[in-house]
């Protein structure tokens, strides 16, 4: 059995890898620049021109865009065909701002639809796995991305939507789902609702689960593992670059495989803009090579994370992208320490307890405070109230020592954080209401 989508491009030799980009970055440029005035206008700007782009090298010379660029250009303003050959828009979950609306012609669906492919033979999917899909359908890209990519394979695909959880553990079960696909912090929840019914993690006839859209550890990835009795794949994507699938795991588990045949990848100092060498940590920029209707080139993300070419033990040539580690906007000052969710989350379940949890930010008399609501589980409750203080205090004591500064821990009883069906509110930041 190939565990291979596309073989020969998946582990294609560097010099074919760079050949192509080089190949593709000219005409993409060209296509940018004769199509979207927004971008033209940028370059201009810099003054570089089409033909200075001679290789992927000269990316370089090229401006960065931003998301606030993407929010003036709203609605149309960088889109790169006529209308007439869209066949479809997806559009960010956006909480503040305008939303990103990317646009789609039926080759970017092809494109995009095929990387996600990718993404499931790397997870071990074949045309005989049934794939159940619960990232949310509609605007927001995990569902139609995935459903795209499975049929490619030829999976038997379960257009689940997220959400209904009564109905999905009984299509799980009933249709002997093999593939689970949805945000991480939705499979953590599936998984105990399923072990709440009685389920064992061999009851399932789960093997993989294909998580993403939402930060996750090393150490949630163990305990759905554990839960579900499955290996759990990260999966990448932004709805800009369209959608999931930009970057996949594979068996190795050590980072994600960016496409490069179709996204060139940058890490920059996001403070300065500099391009800084493979294994250093910075925000991660990518270019697309051959998009018709909505190409971006050099657009910053915001993730924070690190690339590595060290040979993959999957046969796979790509370039690998680690978890993002945040995201330079996702990262809360508090009284002046730079603190990421995620470090939280490992204390949290390093210590035993489970992802179930909520941030909170205030100012009070012009200090910042930081509070974490920790769910106990089920066999934590004590009647003693000084069992639970004495866990808040152990608890407090860890996550000073991993983030430098000492949290309130409140633990409160289980089943009262309210579950996500899709990303995961972690952080309320009341700061920033003011
Ligand atoms: O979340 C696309 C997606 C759908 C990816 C399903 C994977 C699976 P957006 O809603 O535009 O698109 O959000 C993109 O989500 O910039 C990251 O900050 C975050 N993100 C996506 N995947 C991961 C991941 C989709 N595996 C933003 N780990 C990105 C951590 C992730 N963060």
């Amino acid at each position: 059995m190939s565990n291979y989508f596309q073989e020969e491009i998946e582990t294609a030799s560097r010099e074919k890898i760079v050949e192509i980009q080089n190949e593709k970055i000219v005409k993409q440029v060209k296509h940018v620049y004769e199509n979207v005035a927004y971008y033209r206008n940028l370059m201009d700007k810099q003054g570089v021109k089409p033909e200075d782009i001679k290789s992927i090298d000269d990316i370089k010379k090229l401006p960065f865009l931003t998301k606030a660029d993407l929010r003036d250009a709203y609605p149309y303003g960088l889109l790169g065909t006529d209308l007439k050959d869209c066949v479809r828009i997806q559009s960010t979950s956006g909480t503040t701002g305008r939303r990103v609306v990317a646009f789609y012609t039926q080759h970017d669906i092809d494109l995009w639809e095929e990387c996600c492919a990718r993404a499931i033979v790397a997870a071990g999917g074949t045309n005989e796995d049934v794939v159940q899909v619960c990232y949310g359908y509609g605007l927001f890209t995990g569902g139609p991305g995935l459903n795209g990519g499975s049929h490619k394979v030829g999976s038997l695909t379960l257009p689940m939507s997220s959400g209904n959880t009564e109905r999905q553990i009984q299509f799980m079960m009933d249709l002997q789902s093999t593939i689970l696909c949805c945000t991480p912090s939705y499979a953590a929840f599936i998984g105990e609702s399923l072990a709440e019914k009685g389920y064992k993690p061999e009851d399932n006839k789960l093997k993989a689960g294909i998580f993403g859209a939402e930060p996750w550890t090393e150490e949630m990835r163990k305990s759905i593992e554990k839960s579900l009795g499955i290996k759990a794949y990260d999966i990448y994507g932004l709805t800009e670059t369209s959608g999931p699938g930009v970057a996949f795991e594979c068996e190795e588990q050590t980072g994600m495989h960016i496409n490069e045949d179709h996204f060139y990848a940058e890490i920059i100092n996001p403070d300065t803009g500099e391009v800084l060498p493979e294994g250093e940590k910075g925000e991660l920029v990518f270019t697309s090579l051959d998009k018709e209707a909505f190409p971006l080139l050099r657009y910053r993300t915001r993730d924070i994370c690190v690339l590595s070419r060290k040979k993959c033990s999957c046969g796979r040539t790509h370039v690998k992208m680690t978890k993002p580690m945040g995201r330079s906007d996702d990262m809360m000052i508090i009284r002046g320490v730079n603190v990421f969710p995620s470090q939280i989350e490992t204390v949290l379940l390093n210590e035993g307890y489970a992802p179930n949890y909520q941030i909170l930010v205030d100012r009070k008399n012009n200090t910042d405070t930081l509070d974490v609501n920790v769910e106990l589980l089920p066999e934590q409750m004590s009647d003693k109230v000084s069992d639970i203080e004495a866990m808040e205090k152990k608890l407090e004591g860890a996550m000073r020592t991993m983030l430098g500064i000492g949290p309130k821990i409140h633990l409160v009883p289980p089943k009262s954080i309210t579950r996500s069906e899709g990303k995961a509110v972690r952080v309320i930041d009341k700061r920033k209401l003011v």
